[in-house]
C-alpha cells in the first residue's frame, strides 16, 4: 500500500481548515452497511452476501479529499447474541459506535429489524457528542408512498442530525449523504496518508475474499461455521519469471460433515470456492495468484475464546 510516512502526510495538510473523523456504519444485520462501505469507497473492501451476520470484524475504510478525511467503519449486524462470536461481533460494533465522531445507522426501508433497531437508537440516545445520521437503504425496492411514514416515525423520535434516504447498491443518494458527513465532521489531522484505502493488511482481504466464497456457495448452518485462515502468503516466481503471489489457506469447519460439505463430491464446492476466490483477489491485488485451499476441522470455534483468537483476531 502507501509508502507515505504518517509525519509526511501530516505536516503535507492544512490543519487550519482541515476536518476528519471516523463514521461508523452500524445496524442490523443484512441492511447493506458493507455495501454502503464498498459503494462509498468506489472499491469492495468489505465482503457482501444475502445472507445475514457476513461482516464479522471493523472494517475501515479511508475517504480523503483537499479538505478532509472520513474513516469509515463498517461493523458486524447487530443483535442478540446467542454464542461467543456473535458476543464478540456485538461488542466490536457497539465499540465502533462510541468511538466515531459520526454515526450511521442504516435501516434496511424493505425490512425493518424494530427490536434490534429500537435498541441501537437507546444507545446511540446516550451518546450526546456523536453526530447521528439514519440512512435509509434499499429505496430502490420500495415506493414513495411506503417510504414518507417510515421518514416520518423516526422525524417524530427526534434522535437524528439528518435522516438520509439512499440505495447503497445504485448509488442513489450516496453524494448527498458523504456531503452531510463531511459537515458533521471535526476540525482534525489526516490520520492516514492520503492514498491510502484501508489499515487492514491484504492477508485480511485475501481470508475475507474466501470466506465470502463460502458463505455464497454454502447454506444452513456452513456458512456460519466457517472461518478462513491464511497461512502462507509470499511473491514468487514463474518459470518465465513472472511473478505470481502464492497463498496457502485453511478453511475452518466445526464439524466433520461441514467439513465435507464445504469440499463437495469429488472437491466439486472447494474447487468452485478456489476459482472464484482467485479471480477475486487478483483483480483485487492486481496480480497473478496460486491459491491452495485446505479444509480443516476445529471443533466449537466459535465458542471457545482460545480458538477465536486463533482464527482470525475476533477478539482484540
Ligand atoms: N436492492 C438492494 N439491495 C441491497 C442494497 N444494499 C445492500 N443490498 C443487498 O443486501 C444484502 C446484504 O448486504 P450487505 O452489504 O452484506 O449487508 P450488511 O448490513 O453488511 O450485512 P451483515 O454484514 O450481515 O450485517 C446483499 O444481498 C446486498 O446486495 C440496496 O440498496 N438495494
Ligand atoms: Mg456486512
Amino acid at each position: 500500500m502507501s509508502e507515505v510516512s504518517y509525519q509526511e502526510a501530516e505536516e503535507s495538510s492544512n490543519t487550519q481548515n482541515f476536518r476528519s473523523g471516523y463514521v461508523s456504519i452500524i445496524g442490523a444485520p443484512n441492511v447493506g452497511k458493507s455495501t454502503l462501505l464498498n459503494t462509498i469507497l468506489g472499491q469492495k473492501l468489505a465482503i457482501v452476501t444475502p445472507k445475514p451476520q457476513t461482516t464479522r470484524n471493523q472494517i475501515r475504510g479511508i475517504v480523503t479529499t483537499d479538505t478532509h478525511q472520513m474513516i469509515f467503519v463498517d461493523t458486524p449486524g447487530l443483535m442478540d447474541p446467542k454464542y461467543l462470536l456473535q458476543s464478540e461481533m456485538v461488542r466490536t460494533a457497539y465499540g465502533a459506535m462510541r468511538d466515531a465522531d459520526v454515526t450511521l445507522l442504516v435501516v434496511d426501508v424493505s425490512r425493518q429489524n424494530e427490536a434490534i433497531e429500537t435498541k441501537i437508537i437507546e444507545q446511540l440516545q446516550k451518546l450526546k457528542r456523536i453526530k447521528k445520521i439514519l440512512v435509509l437503504n434499499k429505496v430502490d425496492l420500495v415506493d414513495k408512498p411506503t417510504l414518507l411514514p417510515i421518514i416520518e416515525g423516526f422525524h417524530q423520535q427526534s434522535v437524528f442530525d439528518e435522516i438520509i434516504p439512499i440505495s447503497a447498491k445504485t448509488g442513489d443518494g450516496i453524494p448527498f449523504l458523504l456531503k452531510h458527513v463531511t459537515t458533521f465532521l471535526p476540525p482534525g489531522p489526516l490520520y492516514f496518508p492520503e492514498d491510502q484505502l484501508s489499515d487492514l493488511p491484504e492477508r485480511f482481504f485475501i481470508s475475507e475474499t474466501i470466506r465470502e466464497k463460502v458463505m455464497l456457495i454454502t447454506k444452513r448452518e456452513v456458512p456460519y461455521a466457517c472461518a478462513v485462515v491464511v497461512e502462507e502468503f509470499e511473491k514468487r516466481k514463474r518459470k518465465n519469471s513472472e511473478d505470481i503471489l502464492y497463498i496457502r489457506a485453511i478453511i475452518y469447519a466445526e464439524k466433520q460433515t461441514q467439513k465435507q460439505i464445504i469440499i463437495g463430491k469429488g472437491g466439486n464446492i472447494i474447487k468452485r470456492v478456489g476459482e472464484l476466490a482467485r479471480h477475486d483477489i487478483q483483480k483485487f491485488l492486481d496480480t497473478h495468484v496460486f491459491l491452495e485451499l485446505y479444509v480443516t476441522v476445529k471443533t466449537n470455534w466459535r465458542r471457545d475464546t482460545q480458538k477465536l483468537k486463533e482464527l482470525g483476531g475476533f477478539l482484540d
